[in-house]
């Protein structure tokens, strides 16, 4: 039998200690989706609400005129059943454990009690920055507790905040930063990780020369490095916590008022400010953080993610903490200071819960096993991937080597756009196959759908496009400041159905397999990023007269990155230029944007009407140059010879 075909089910110790059983989810789904008012009312109870919603579901998929609304007059804080909620039982309990990039034995215990001080104080400053209600904050941290601190207290005051991961350059922070118009930006003065440090208030500062309008820096003091503070713009915030007080109301919010921006890259044009709101967004990530990882009071929760991708804001922050889960946050990277890091904070913390992404474990994998088996991995209860497909070998390592067999895995599959896991195992419900999402969480149903009729194939055994047929309350309510955007990228393809951009197949038992991005998005190391994105900071290189750039298999992180290259006349292929071209998308996006491959080529493969042929470019990328397909349409089919002849991957 193929490894992909074998069935891995939960024990039945596990299953009988789960929150959820075989049995349970059966009944639990079908009421979800035959009665998803009923389903999700009983579930609101999860949170604490000011005012109780009365109105449920108000949804609507219609191209033209979506609309998505839950639980849309009740209000809430997001902040207070992050915190408050849990002080009287839990005050003392550890809410954040922080590991900082050096295993020097500083990991730090915030207990709830320590974090409410914090996010208050937090809170506090930003409206003596002048912050309020609806206004929004970029947040451009590493990974520390201040960049949870901040999140927390922007949703405390009611502002929305839009997260910029660390590792992206000035200029992607300004982009960001003039897309939703931030008054404030938080940052610090320095972001070890892997022994390396980035300077983000240098960063900054180059970014806010780019800022169009008037904003504020705030900048948390992490390594003690010289910082040029400009006056009147930038303050740090341990000054500006010295006279503010420790406590702060929390503003009463509708559930569908904003709690954060979060850019995503898409297939075409400049990323797109993905828009969650309030109440279902929250409760979404409780829901799915509880089963989906069978969390259970007093366990260690532990996900790998940087808060500047969803996976950090759903998974580290907001479903873990509306819990009162313990969750760790590590500033570092699996491979630093060796690749044991992981595991030996497994042990040091008594992890129940690890997370993290097939790259990550395609990494280790390739480390060797001693680096995993040298340490105490007995705590782990359960394993979860996301970001990408896992392959069947990696999967059958993270289960025999870092789980001994004994832990179930949960792959699952959602996106930014989907707030929390759509398709996922549940631990001690469902049996797992490697490398398949298996089945929908709660609530969502998925559909396979023929990519060029748009139609639902039936019945299992049938491959296609996937879809989403109703409204979760984890679902993205809009893209920032242009919703045209948001109906035309999700709804306008396939009509009265949520598109995915990803391919999928749905096995004989009606399991699922994600097959990878159908649209010209690439996965780097479980990173999206639009090939146009990366074209476009080629072409923005004098050198550069058209480029285009495809996805290309990669052991590890996944897909790598492959640009075509052709040069304005008069300019000669070099390998200085190559690096010079490759350090330029360095720049202009950051580190993980930069090509594996640049190769310069005369001509692109066009078609007469002047549309590049991924398709082709695809082919000779990966070494498939036998299998082109039909190139009769190209404008002129001798380039793909050039192209061929000087592939690079061989
Ligand atoms: C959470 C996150 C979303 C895209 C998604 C898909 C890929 C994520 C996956 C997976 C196969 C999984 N993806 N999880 N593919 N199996 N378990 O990663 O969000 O950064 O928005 O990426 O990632 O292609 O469409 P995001």
């Amino acid at each position: 039998m193929l490894d992909e075909q074998k069935m891995h089910a939960p024990s039945d110790d596990f299953a009988s200690k789960a929150h959820i059983d075989r049995t349970k989810y059966d009944q639990m789904y079908a009421r979800s989706i035959e009665d998803p008012e009923g389903f999700w009312s009983e579930q609101m109870t999860r949170l604490d609400w000011m005012k109780t919603p009365t109105k449920i579901k108000n949804t609507n998929f219609d191209y033209g005129n979506v609309s998505i609304k839950w639980f849309e007059d009740g209000t809430l804080n997001v902040a207070q059943n992050c915190i408050d909620r849990h002080l009287k039982d839990r005050g003392d309990q550890t809410a954040i454990i922080w590991v900082p990039d050096e295993d020097d034995g500083s990991d730090q215990h915030i207990t709830y009690q320590q974090l409410a001080s914090h996010v208050n104080k937090f809170a506090n400053v930003l409206k003596k920055m002048g912050v309020g209600k609806g206004d929004r904050v970029v947040i451009y941290l590493p990974m520390i507790p201040q960049a949870a601190y901040a999140m927390l207290a922007c949703a405390r005051i009611g502002a929305i905040h839009s997260v910029v991961f660390a590792g992206f350059s000035p200029d992607a922070l300004a982009q960001r930063v003039n897309g939703c118009g931030a008054k404030v930006v938080i940052t610090s003065d320095g972001a070890p990780r892997g022994g390396k440090a980035t300077d983000l208030k240098g960063n900054t500062d180059k970014a806010m020369e780019k800022v169009e309008h008037d904003a504020q820096v705030l900048v948390v003091k992490r390594q003690g490095n010289e910082a040029n503070m400009v006056a009147g713009r930038d303050h740090w915030l341990h000054e500006m916590e010295e006279d503010v007080d420790d406590s702060c109301a929390p503003e009463e919010m509708n559930a569908e008022d904003p709690l954060f921006v979060l850019y995503t890259s898409g297939s075409t044009g400049a990323p797109k400010g993905v828009v969650h709101t309030t109440g279902g967004y929250l409760l979404y990530t409780a829901i799915t953080h509880e089963y989906t990882f069978d969390y259970k009071d007093g366990d260690v929760y532990w996900c790998t993610a940087d808060v500047g991708w969803v996976t950090g804001h759903s998974y580290i922050v907001y479903g873990p903490l509306a819990n009162g889960a313990t969750t760790i946050m590590f500033e570092g990277v699996p491979t630093y200071p060796d690749a044991g890091r992981c595991w030996k904070i497994v042990q040091d913390h008594k992890v129940a819960q690890f997370y993290t992404a097939p790259t990550a474990i395609r990494a280790l994998m390739g480390k060797g096993d001693d680096f995993v088996t040298k340490y105490d991995r007995s705590s782990i209860k359960v394993l979860g991937t996301v970001g990408e497909p896992i392959n069947p070998e990696a999967w059958n390592w993270y289960d025999k080597v870092v789980g001994e067999g004994r832990c179930p895995i949960v792959d699952t599959w959602w996106q930014t756009e989907t707030g929390g896991h759509m398709l996922t195992p549940l631990p001690g419900a469902t049996p797992t196959k490697p490398g398949s999402a298996t089945l929908p969480f709660f609530g969502v149903k998925p559909v396979v759908l023929d990519a060029e009729a748009g139609t639902e194939k039936d019945g299992n055994g049938v491959d296609g496009v996937l879809a989403i047929a109703d409204s979760w309350p984890g679902q993205m309510r809009t893209v920032y400041g242009d919703h045209e955007r948001f109906e035309n990228t999700y709804f306008q393809q396939y009509k009265g159905y949520y598109f995915s951009g990803d391919g999928c197949t749905r096995d004989e038992d009606g399991y699922h397999w994600i097959t990878g991005r159908v649209d010209d998005v690439i996965n780097v190391s479980g990173h999206r990023m639009g090939t146009a994105e990366v074209e476009s900071a080629l072409v923005a290189h004098d050198a550069v007269n058209e480029a285009a750039v495809v996805g290309v298999p990669h052991d590890v992180k996944g897909q790598g990155i492959y640009a075509y290259v052709s040069l304005m006349s008069g300019q000669e292929p070099s390998d200085e230029l190559k690096k010079e071209l490759s350090d330029w998308v360095r720049k202009e996006i950051g580190p993980i944007a930069k090509p594996d491959f640049i190769q310069f080529a005369p001509g692109l493969p066009k078609t007469r009407s002047g549309k590049i042929m991924r398709r082709i470019l695809r082919k000779v990328a990966a070494n498939e140059h036998d299998a082109l397909g039909d190139t009769s349409t190209l404008a002129e089919p001798e380039v793909v010879d050039d192209l061929i002849e000087n592939r690079l991957n061989r």
